[in-house]
């Protein structure tokens, strides 16, 4: 018998693509329906690729880079925690590795979110999370830092854009202290044509002349040898933009992240980094990494931070 105001059926799928999700032998690739894609390995939790929709490659991955887990991967973007650099050895992190042990472990996939309306909102963006807690770590790391953590590594793929998100959890009872990073290689066409706008008057750590402090004079930064700096811009939560051919290409903005190291090793350090190829790519990245690096942070029991950037690819 035919009901009145029978309600419409519900549509049994959205009328719009989702985001599509594939994870296989560790390696994560998600797309949306527009074409930007982003490729994640659990190992590190590294993010190794990042192509807009017309599937330009904007992040530098050395062609040398080990894939297979044996150490840290050579471009994308490295995570660096819980200690920046080589670490102090009367540090509590003084026995790990440089950057820490987030680069060089396997991460989990704890799932994706999209947004689930089934209007166009739905193929606009799609977040992956990743989980690495102290549970998963080796022993002898475990033993180096023996603090009780969980982190949530959110990376969220926009149409141009690519997010990063690190929630940190002290789920111990003594409280922490670490640094973070997000170690990002992007690729530019010539690092000699390129040029770094929104640092002008920001105090600066110079690791090529001495780790002296110094400030900013240039709004339009250009790299013409080796360049290492470890930038704490004012305001903390400015942007900046870096410009290829006198265009922006880039802008980076980020949150309760203060410090933004810029780093291109030039010809002679690349030339020493067996892991780095071809030899001449340190004319085709620039890294733009913001971290919380110049203090440490320290969690109390229980407690949590979060700290965020978002890259946003203009070209
Ligand atoms: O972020 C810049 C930096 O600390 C440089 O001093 C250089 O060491 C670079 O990181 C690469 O470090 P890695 O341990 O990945 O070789």
């Amino acid at each position: 018998m035919e009901r009145k105001n029978r309600p419409a059926p519900i549509p049994s799928s959205p009328s719009f693509q989702q985001p599509s999700v594939d994870l296989t032998d560790n390696v994560l690739t998600a797309r949306l329906p527009s074409g930007d894609s982003v490729t994640v390995y659990l190992y590190g939790a590294t993010v190794t690729s990042w192509k807009t929709a017309n599937g330009a490659e904007k992040l530098f991955l050395s062609s040398a880079a080990a894939l297979d887990g044996s150490k840290p991967i050579r471009g994308g973007i490295p995570l660096v925690f819980p200690v920046f650099g080589p670490p102090p050895k009367d540090h509590a992190t003084g026995q790990l590795p440089q950057h820490g042990f987030a680069r060089n472990n396997f991460w989990e996939f704890l799932g994706k979110s999209s947004t689930e309306s089934t209007g166009k909102k739905a193929d606009d963006s799609v977040k992956l999370d990743f989980g690495l807690s102290s549970g998963m770590l080796d022993e002898a790391t475990r033993k180096k830092w023996p603090q009780d953590f969980g982190l949530v590594y959110s990376v969220t793929l926009g149409k141009g854009s690519l997010k990063c998100a690190l929630h940190v959890q002290n789920k111990g009872a003594e409280a922490f202290e670490f640094q973070c990073l997000f170690h990002t290689y992007l690729a530019v066409k010539d690092i000699t044509k390129t040029s770094i706008s929104g640092l002008a008057s920001a105090n600066y750590i110079d690791k090529v002349r001495g780790a002296h402090p110094f400030t900013e004079s240039s709004n339009n930064l250009v790299c013409s040898g080796e360049t290492d700096r470890v930038y704490t811009p004012n305001p903390s939560d400015s942007k900046i933009t870096v410009n290829e051919a006198g265009k922006p290409s880039f802008v980076m903005t980020r949150e309760s992240l203060p410090q933004t190291t810029v780093w291109n090793g030039w010809e002679e350090k690349i030339k020493g980094m067996g892991d780095f190829e071809p030899k001449d790519g340190w004319k085709r990245y620039l890294c733009i990494e913001p971290g919380s690096v110049n203090s440490w942070t320290k969690l109390e029991g229980g407690d949590a931070w979060e700290g965020s950037a978002t890259y946003e690819s203009k070209l």
